[in-house]
């Protein structure tokens, strides 16, 4: 990550310190020197902090990946690295490394963003009970009560990762402390609207919790849900129905059916909205028709949509990729399209293409899925794609050539099949102090242990 003053630039808007900078000052001065992580909502901020106090901080693709890093950092130095992980998905992400360290007793911090105080129990977004979900695999999990909370918790996160049986620590930051301010835009649709008729949609971050200013004050929703407990959530509602969305729509057009009624089209509403597309429609296309290189995500997009058969699944992850090909690329049938949706897990997509390849084949024989992915995105499961290449998709691949993984991004390739070319390629390998190397070494199908005395670790019946 480039070195930036965003934090800096926060606290000076703020006109107070920034709970990013607070973290990473209170992590420095208890010798912690290593971050590892995936930024996004709302912990960006603490990674460039913590770059700014002076820990080394690298960004990985998987949260998993980063926690076996942190605490590989603490059993080889003592001193725990961190492992800074985004809300929800990217807390869940990294419990597998926590256990692993907690396992271990190797010294460990978790720090976690998490969603607005303010917007508890609201289905906040990727809003998730962290503390409770790190207590299983942790020593200490806790959350600051208060910005100026946070040095005392990290000193004891720290102590508690190191003293005794070392092991996980999670320490869980709230998105207001961070700094962070949400620019919503507005949809005019919801906006304006006098009703609104909710059918199975929660009013959750997505739908901004049915409040103003996205929405009138005394807009009235109608709505529709399987869950009761879903029904006046946020808002209280002017109707509930709760039922099935297929029984309770068919019931509403049977009655439709018979006293029929329209929104009249003429009304200002309709007028603002066909302004609001005409002028969406406008801009994306002018953006799309731009020539400059490299291309930007409504260009990109244009030309996919051109080419998409109009029955196709699609796949998407990723922040603009898919918010910006949430409205460019079109599907016209519905559970045509898979994304990360509602808690916005990075990482489902290749796993979600499988899945959607595998039953087009059996249904529809001929249909395409398109997986489109932001290179982040892809990066979190990237190594699926070893098994999209697997016909049938029962064990790895024997031949694969691992080495190109480590060639596509400037490393050094071996593929090796002799103890000739063994020793060749550890020898260029170890000499080599610029380049990181990946030897792919091929081994016989059937080589297995040596027979075992006690084999109560290897057996099995195969
Ligand atoms: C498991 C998980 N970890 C981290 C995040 C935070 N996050 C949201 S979007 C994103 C990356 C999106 O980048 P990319 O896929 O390249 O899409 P682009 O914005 O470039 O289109 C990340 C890391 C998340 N949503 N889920
Ligand atoms: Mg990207």
């Amino acid at each position: 990550m480039a070195e930036s003053n965003l934090a800096a630039r926060g606290d000076a808007l703020e006109g107070q310190a920034s709970g990013a900078r607070v973290i990473a000052q209170a992590l420095k001065a208890q010798d912690v020197n290593y971050m590892f992580g995936v930024v996004g909502i709302p912990v960006t901020e603490i990674a460039l902090a913590a770059q700014e106090a002076g820990i080394r901080y690298v960004g990985m693709r998987n949260e998993q990946a980063a926690c076996y890093a942190a605490s590989a950092v603490g059993y080889l130095t003592g001193r725990p690295g961190v492992c800074l992980v985004v809300s929800g998905p990217g807390l869940i992400h990294s419990l597998g490394g926590m256990a692993n360290a907690n396992m271990n007793c190797w010294p460990l911090i978790v720090i976690g963003g998490s969603s607005e105080r303010s917007q508890e129990t609201m289905g906040a977004f990727q809003e998730f009970p962290q503390v409770e979900a790190c207590r299983l695999y942790s020593k200490f999990s806790a959350r600051p009560s208060s910005i100026e909370a946070i040095p005392s918790i990290i000193e004891k996160a720290v102590r508690s990762s190191i003293y005794g049986r070392p092991g996980a620590c999670y320490v869980d930051i709230p998105a207001d402390f961070v700094n962070l301010q949400v620019n919503v835009n507005s949809i005019k649709a919801l906006q304006f609207a006098d009703v609104i008729v909710l059918l199975g949609a929660r009013l959750n971050w997505i739908l901004h919790f049915g409040l103003p200013p996205r929405y009138q004050p005394d807009v009235k929703f109608i709505q529709v849900d399987i869950c009761a407990e879903e029904l006046g959530n946020n808002v209280r509602p002017a109707v509930t129905l709760l039922g099935d969305i297929n029984a309770v729509t068919k019931q509403l057009l049977e009655q439709f059916d018979k006293t029929p009624w329209q929104y009249p089209p003429e009304s200002e509403w309709w007028k603002v909205l066909r302004e609001k597309m005409k002028s969406n429609d406008a801009l994306s296309k002018e953006l799309a028709s731009k020539k400059s290189l490299p291309m930007n995500y409504y260009t990109v997009f244009y030309h996919v949509q051109e080419q998409l058969p109009r029955d196709c699944i699609v796949v998407s992850e990723g922040a603009n990729t898919m918010d910006i090909g949430r409205t460019v690329l079109q599907n016209y049938l519905p559970r045509h399209r898979l994304d990360a949706g509602t808690f916005g897990t990075m990482g489902v997509g290749l796993g979600f293409a499988i899945a959607a390849a595998i039953v087009a084949k059996d249904r529809n024989p001929g249909q395409r899925v398109i997986c489109v992915e932001g290179d982040s995105a892809f990066g979190f499961s990237g190594m699926e794609v070893e098994t999209i290449c697997r016909a049938p998709p029962m064990c790895l691949l024997p031949h694969s050539h691992y080495e190109h993984v480590m060639t596509a991004f400037g490393g050094k390739g071996y593929f090796v099949q002799t103890p000739e070319e063994l020793q060749k390629s550890l020898r260029q390998s170890l000499a080599d102090t610029t380049n990181p190397s990946l030897i792919n070494i091929m081994i016989e199908p059937q080589a297995t242990r040596k027979a075992q005395d006690f084999h109560w670790l290897t057996r099995s019946s195969l």
